[in-house]
């Protein structure tokens, strides 16, 4: 009985590790995965900045929707930069220094949250500051660590 428990608990064990590392089974299903969430988040960041520029009039339910698109996403892309997946727009840094890349990915985890959090009010100019503040993570990060 305890061999076999100790067998079972190994075996899950290493499928967690497996499905933690063998997320993507090619580099090219990776890319496309961080790409595609990135893609999503950057269609719900313009449809704000649509009602921030007052292209479209302010709806706040709509500017929620749409946070809480990015928030939801914006923890996802990063795991999908794991070794072996550089190309044409990442720079060596992303794994060079990829203390900083967490720290910058985390900064904007943070900086959606608090737009959603924003959108919450109601209130289009705390709505417009906060989409402002997740725009300068974005920009932080491209210039560190995209080419
Ligand atoms: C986007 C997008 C970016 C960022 C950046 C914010 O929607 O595609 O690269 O926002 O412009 O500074």
């Amino acid at each position: 009985m305890k061999i076999k428990q100790s067998f079972i608990t190994a075996a899950v064990l290493s499928m967690a590790a497996f499905s933690a590392q063998a997320q993507f089974a090619k580099p090219e299903d990776a890319i496309k995965y961080r790409q595609s969430v990135l893609t999503v988040q950057a269609r719900a960041f313009g449809a704000i900045n649509a009602m921030n520029q007052g292209t479209v009039p302010f709806n706040a339910t709509a500017a929620q929707t749409n946070a809480h698109i990015i928030a939801t996403l914006a923890t996802l892309p990063w795991t999908a930069f794991g070794a072996g997946t550089e190309n044409a727009k990442t720079k060596p840094e992303i794994w060079s220094d990829a203390a900083g890349f967490k720290a910058s990915s985390d900064k904007y985890v943070a900086a959606a949250n608090a737009l959603e959090t924003a959108t919450k009010t109601g209130n289009a100019d705390q709505v417009k500051t906060a989409w402002g503040a997740l725009a300068g993570t974005c920009k932080q990060c491209h210039d560190a660590y995209r080419k």
